[in-house]
C-alpha cells in the first residue's frame, strides 16, 4: 500500500503568531476528527518551522503532523546570502522539504540540474524531498506535456539509486492550475499521474512504480478533493490557498477516512 498524503504548502503567508494559530486548529481538528492514516505535513516559511516543531512537541499531534521546508539550497553550506541549507531545516524539525514547485522554477529560474543537486542535499540529510513537476498552459496546448513532466523527471531524479528513489514523493501540479482557481479534471489529472508511474517503471521498475507516492496540487480544495483522491495513481494532495484555512485543510485530509 501506498503511503496517502496531504501536505499543506503555505507558501510565504503567515507570520510566526499567526503559523502557531493555525498548527494548533489544524493539531485539534486532526486529533479530533481525521481517522485515517495519511501523513499530514505543513510546510511552512522557514522562519517560523523552529517555533512550529516546539509546539508540536507538547501536543497530541506530535506524530501526526510532520514539517517541511519550502525549497533547501543547492550547496551545503557558504558564501550564499540568504539561502538556507538542508542541514540547518532538518535541524530545526522539518522532515520533508518541496523541491521545484512551479512558482521556484519561474520567479528564482530553478533548473532541472539544480534541483537535482537539491535533492541529493535534502536526502543526505535526511529530508523527503516532495519533488514538483507539472507544464505550463502553453505547454499543455502545445501538446509536450507529456515531454515536460519526463525531462522533469529524469533531470531531477534519475540520478538517484533504486532504493533512494523509493524514499522521493512526487507531485504532479500543473501551472495552469496553480492559484487561478483552475483544477485539472481528475481524468486529466489521473492521466498524468499514470503516465508518470509509466516513467519510473521504465526508469526503475514494476515495484518502485508501485511504491511511490504522486501527489496532485494545483488549486486542491474540499470540494473536489474527493474525485481526485478517488483516483488509481493519485495518492493526496499539495494543498495551496485551501491549506491556510483550518476547517478547509482538515476536510480535504478527511477524504481518507
Ligand atoms: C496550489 O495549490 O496553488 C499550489 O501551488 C500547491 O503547492
Amino acid at each position: 500500500m501506498r503511503q496517502k498524503i496531504v501536505a499543506g504548502n503555505w507558501k510565504m503567508n503567515n507570520d510566526l503568531k499567526e503559523s502557531l494559530k493555525l498548527i494548533s486548529e489544524v493539531a485539534n481538528m486532526v486529533t479530533d476528527e481525521v481517522s485515517n492514516d495519511a501523513v499530514v505535513i505543513v510546510s511552512a516559511p522557514f522562519t517560523n518551522i523552529y517555533a512550529l516543531d516546539q509546539w508540536k512537541t507538547g501536543s497530541s499531534a506530535v506524530d501526526k503532523i510532520k514539517l517541511a521546508g519550502q525549497n533547501c539550497c543547492w550547496e551545503e553550506s557558504g558564501a550564499y546570502t540568504g539561502e538556507v541549507s538542508a542541514k540547518m531545516l532538518k535541524s530545526i524539525g522539518a522532515d520533508y522539504v518541496i523541491l521545484g514547485h512551479s512558482e521556484r522554477r519561474q520567479y528564482f529560474a530553478e533548473s532541472n540540474s539544480q534541483l537535482a543537486k537539491k535533492v541529493d542535499l535534502a536526502l543526505k540529510h535526511e529530508l523527503i524531498p516532495i519533488f514538483c513537476v507539472g507544464e505550463t498552459l502553453q505547454e499543455r496546448e502545445q501538446g509536450i506535456h507529456f515531454d515536460v513532466i519526463k525531462s522533469q523527471l529524469k533531470e531531477g531524479l534519475y540520478h538517484l539509486i533504486k532504493s533512494v528513489f523509493k524514499t522521493v514523493v512526487i507531485a504532479y501540479e500543473p501551472v495552469w492550475a496553480i492559484g487561478t482557481g483552475l483544477t485539472a479534471t481528475p481524468e486529466q489529472a489521473q492521466e498524468v499521474h499514470a503516465y508518470i508511474r509509466q516513467l519510473i517503471a521504465e526508469g526503475y521498475d514494476e515495484e518502485t512504480a508501485e511504491s511511490v507516492s504522486i501527489l496532485y496540487g494545483g488549486s486542491c480544495n474540499p470540494s473536489n478533493a474527493a474525485s481526485l483522491f478517488s483516483q488509481k495513481d493519485i495518492d493526496g494532495g499539495l494543498i495551496g490557498g485551501a491549506s491556510l484555512k483550518s476547517r478547509d485543510f482538515t476536510d480535504i485530509i478527511k477524504t481518507f477516512n
